[in-house]
Formats: C-alpha cells, sequence, structure tokens
C-alpha cells in the first residue's frame, strides 16, 4: 500500500531530475532586426494583398508586435469586412486564419469579434470538410493544409472537435500528406501545430485525459516530425524556401520529438537571412509565413486575452515601395516555348514577351494569339493568380486534378504571378494527378 503511494512520487522525482531538452528557439537577436525590415516592408505596403488574402499578413505582424494600433486597426477592418461579406464562400482554411489574424491578441477596444459565432461557421466547415473525405476517397474540400488550420482555430478558440476524430484525420500515413508521393513539409508542420495544440488542451486539463490519445498524438507527432527533417536540404531549409519558417515553428514547438543533433536552427536562420536580403521573399504572403519564426514565434503564441504589444521600436519601416526587379534591358523582347499537355497530347507555341515578364504574361500572350487551344482562367489566392481552367478542363480536388506548372521539365515552386521566364524557356501547363 505504502509502496504503490510512493511510486508516483518516485517518478516525478525522476522525471524532473531528467535533464529536459533545450527548446530550439534561436531568433534573430534584436541588433539585428534591420535584416527583417524588407519582410516588414513588403507585408506593410501589400496593397495587392486584399480582402481575406491580407490575414496572413495581419497574424504575422501582430505576433511580432510590428504595427502601430492605427495600422492594425486598418487590416483588422480590412480582414473583418472580408469576413463578413464573403462568410459563406470563404474556404475552411480561409475562415480559420482570419480567427487566428482577428484572434492573435487583444486589441484595442471598439473593434467587436463575435468569435463564437466564427468558430461555430468554422466548425460546419469543418465537418464538411470531413463529408467530403467520406463521400470523395478520402479527399477533402479543400487539403490537409487548410484542416490543419481549422483544427488549430478551433482547438486555441475553444470549439467543438473530436480528439479522435481529429488522430484518424492527421494520421502521418494518410495520402493527404503528399503531393506526387512528395511529403509536403508546409502541411506536415501545420498539423504539427495543430495537435501539439490539442495535445496540450489535454495535458492542461481542458479536455478529458485519455492515455492512449495522448500516446497516438505523440506518435503521430514523432513521425511527422521525422518527416519534415528528412526533407532538410544541406543548406539548411527544411522542404523548400517557402516552408521553411513554418516548419521551424513546428520544430520550435516539438524539441522533444528530435535530438539536437537532428537539427541546427542557427543554420536555416541564417540562410533564410541571405534570401531575405536577395529578395526571395517579396510576396507578402511568402513574407508573412516566415516572419514568426524569425521573431521566435509561432501560432500557438496567439491568444485573444493577452494584450497586443504595439510598434517595436527595433524597427525602421520605410513605406517605400519595396524595389522591383526591372529587366536590364527594359523593352528587349525574348522568345519562350509554351506548351499545354493533356495526357498525350501537346500543343504548344513560340512567344515573344517582354524581358522580365512572368509566366501569366506568356499564357495570356498564347491566348491572344490562339484562344482555342490556349484559353484558361485564373482565381486569386493569397500567394497570387492559380490556374483553375486550361482549355476548359477544370481542376477538381475531389479527383486530386490539378494544372501543374513547369519549366524545362522541372515543377517550379511559383506561382504563374511570381516566376520571371528566361529565353529559351521551355514553359509548360499539364493536366497532372497530385
Ligand atoms: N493554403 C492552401 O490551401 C495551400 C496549401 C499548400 C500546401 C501551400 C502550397 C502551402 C502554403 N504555405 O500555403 C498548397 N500549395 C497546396 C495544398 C496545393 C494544392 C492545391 C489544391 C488543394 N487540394 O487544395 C496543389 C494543387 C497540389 C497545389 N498546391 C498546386 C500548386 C501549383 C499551382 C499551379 C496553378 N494551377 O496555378 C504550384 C505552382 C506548383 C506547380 N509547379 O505547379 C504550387 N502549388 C506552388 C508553387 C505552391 C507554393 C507557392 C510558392 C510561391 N512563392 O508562390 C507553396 C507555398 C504552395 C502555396 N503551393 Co501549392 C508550397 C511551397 O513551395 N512551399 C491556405 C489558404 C488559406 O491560403
Amino acid at each position: 500500500m505504502r509502496q504503490s503511494h510512493q511510486l508516483p512520487l518516485v517518478g516525478l522525482l525522476l522525471f524532473s531530475l531528467i535533464p529536459r531538452q533545450q527548446c530550439e528557439i534561436c531568433e534573430v537577436s534584436k541588433e539585428y532586426y534591420t535584416a527583417l525590415n524588407p519582410l516588414i516592408s513588403t507585408m506593410i505596403n501589400s496593397k495587392y494583398t486584399k480582402g481575406i488574402h491580407a490575414a496572413n499578413v495581419l497574424l504575422s505582424l501582430r505576433l511580432g508586435g510590428i504595427l502601430n494600433p492605427n495600422q492594425e486597426q486598418q487590416l483588422i477592418q480590412q480582414v473583418n469586412t472580408a469576413v463578413e461579406n464573403k462568410k459563406p464562400s470563404l474556404t475552411s482554411g480561409q475562415l480559420a486564419l482570419a480567427i487566428l489574424a482577428l484572434g492573435a491578441c487583444k486589441g484595442p477596444d471598439g473593434i467587436s469579434i463575435n468569435y463564437s459565432e466564427l468558430i461555430k461557421i468554422l466548425g460546419n466547415k469543418y465537418k464538411a470538410e470531413i463529408k467530403n473525405m467520406e463521400d470523395h476517397d478520402g479527399n477533402p474540400l479543400t487539403n490537409y493544409y487548410q484542416l490543419s488550420l481549422d483544427i488549430l482555430a478551433l482547438c486555441l478558440f475553444s470549439g467543438n472537435y473530436s480528439i479522435t476524430e481529429v488522430i484518424k484525420i492527421l494520421d502521418p500515413e494518410s495520402k493527404n500528406y503528399y503531393f506526387h508521393q512528395q511529403f509536403s513539409v508546409d502541411t506536415g508542420a501545420m498539423a504539427v501545430l495543430a495537435l501539439t495544440c490539442v495535445k496540450r488542451s489535454i495535458t492542461s486539463g481542458q479536455n478529458k485525459i485519455d492515455t492512449k490519445d495522448l500516446e497516438t498524438i505523440d506518435n503521430h507527432m514523432e513521425s511527422l516530425i521525422a518527416k519534415i527533417l528528412c526533407q532538410k536540404k544541406e543548406n539548411g531549409l527544411l522542404g523548400n524556401i517557402y516552408s521553411t519558417g513554418e516548419a521551424m515553428q513546428a520544430l520550435f514547438v516539438s524539441s522533444d520529438y528530435y535530438n539536437k543533433n537532428q537539427w541546427d536552427c542557427q543554420k536555416t536562420r541564417d540562410i533564410v537571412l541571405t534570401e531575405i536580403s536577395q529578395g526571395a521573399f517579396r510576396m507578402p504572403t511568402a513574407a508573412a509565413q516566415i516572419l514568426p519564426a524569425l521573431m521566435g514565434k509561432t501560432y500557438l503564441d496567439i491568444n485573444k486575452d493577452s494584450s497586443c504589444v504595439y510598434g517595436s521600436d527595433n524597427f525602421n519601416i520605410s513605406t517605400q515601395e519595396p524595389i522591383s526587379v526591372t529587366p536590364a534591358v527594359p523593352h528587349s523582347q525574348i522568345e519562350v516555348n509554351y506548351s499545354v499537355v493533356v495526357n498525350n497530347q501537346i500543343d504548344n507555341i513560340m512567344v515573344s514577351v517582354a524581358d522580365g515578364s512572368v509566366f501569366l504574361d506568356v499564357m495570356e500572350k498564347a491566348q491572344k494569339e490562339n484562344a482555342t487551344l490556349f484559353s484558361f482562367t485564373v482565381e486569386e489566392s493569397s500567394w497570387g493568380p492559380y490556374i483553375t481552367t486550361v482549355r476548359g478542363i477544370k481542376a477538381n480536388n475531389n479527383d486530386r486534378t490539378y494544372w501543374e506548372l513547369l519549366s524545362n521539365g522541372e515543377p517550379l515552386s511559383q506561382g504563374v504571378g511570381s516566376y520571371v521566364v528566361h529565353a529559351g524557356d521551355d514553359l509548360e501547363v499539364r493536366w497532372s494527378i497530385y
């Protein structure tokens, strides 16, 4: 009897003696904050990030404590209006991101946000995602990146969700973590953040403790972290330049699941800083997704009840337009080959565009020259234009089809609005299954 009482105590003592792994956060130190200025200018001057697409920017700037109350108010208004006007048509992840941005911290009085109503709508959109998976061979309406955002928002804002279901959905073996058999680091990172929130809600007693569930969550996290670390590149990037910020966040919150020697945080941070200076984060969303990690923040720091921090003095933000890349010879023309590939049918055309043009300019030129073969439609996404149909053939998440962009046979890691084409490029849009 006595012994069984003492056992937990001994366990606790032993546990507290085990040196816990140091939290692997390697934020940029304050003296070097000027290196982050290009990111901040890009976000603040991002007049092209309209409506709901500004949610990412708002979230990032609030986590960093960068805005002044006036700037904050404007952005909140923009996101709030977009939510109010477009509620039914927003995707689940867009709404989740808006909730995270609006509730990132306790803002100025005057703007009242009905979180419980928004969370209820999000709960329904999340349910619709799961229903779609049941009806369409495990394919959600959107994707696992958005489902993870949904779970994160529901978890942080006390929404309704079933832990058992989360565990089932976010199983690391799900095909939804992969595009063309390649593990999506962005997706895995967001899932780790969502699972960490769920785990914390269990251990802090908000949710009923079930040791079996906790164990499964641990296994999921361990496996997802291993998959992320497997995508670590020689130069320190995790996945590619655009997934690295969120992967860093995932690694910050899960240092119990990997060994210190498996990840050199400083190396990753330094390559990102080099890339910033070379202009890799010219897209507001790209800038928004990298900044929190560089300031040692994660989406788990979101807390609508803790007061916002304003206008850090460490930043000297220019309201000047970020420098844009202008071609060396402004009006010179270049020639590229453009093809539309559907199964075995290839239709191609040589087009001439101004030097410095992007992929979209090439598609527009081709469409002008032959609308029957090269017609297409785009939708605005937070990463810029996204190709939805080409020659009337429409991308469909239910059968995992999309229009893939390639240059010289290699898939691009930028969208049509940002990839700058080069003379002689062999550009291709290919009807693909991801
Ligand atoms: N965001 C989302 O819902 C998108 C999630 C995301 C994992 C996203 C990358 C990561 C992120 N941080 O936002 C994602 N892409 C997805 C899920 C998808 C699929 C979209 C369909 C679906 N099931 O929801 C799909 C079809 C596999 C896909 N991405 C396609 C493409 C290509 C788009 C081509 C087109 N038709 O216009 C493209 C250009 C790849 C290609 N070669 O064809 C592509 N994606 C790219 C390059 C990217 C990166 C963008 C980087 C950039 N600088 O523009 C990306 C960040 C992102 C956006 N995709 Co997808 C991944 C990366 O490189 N790290 C939530 C919502 C609220 O905003």
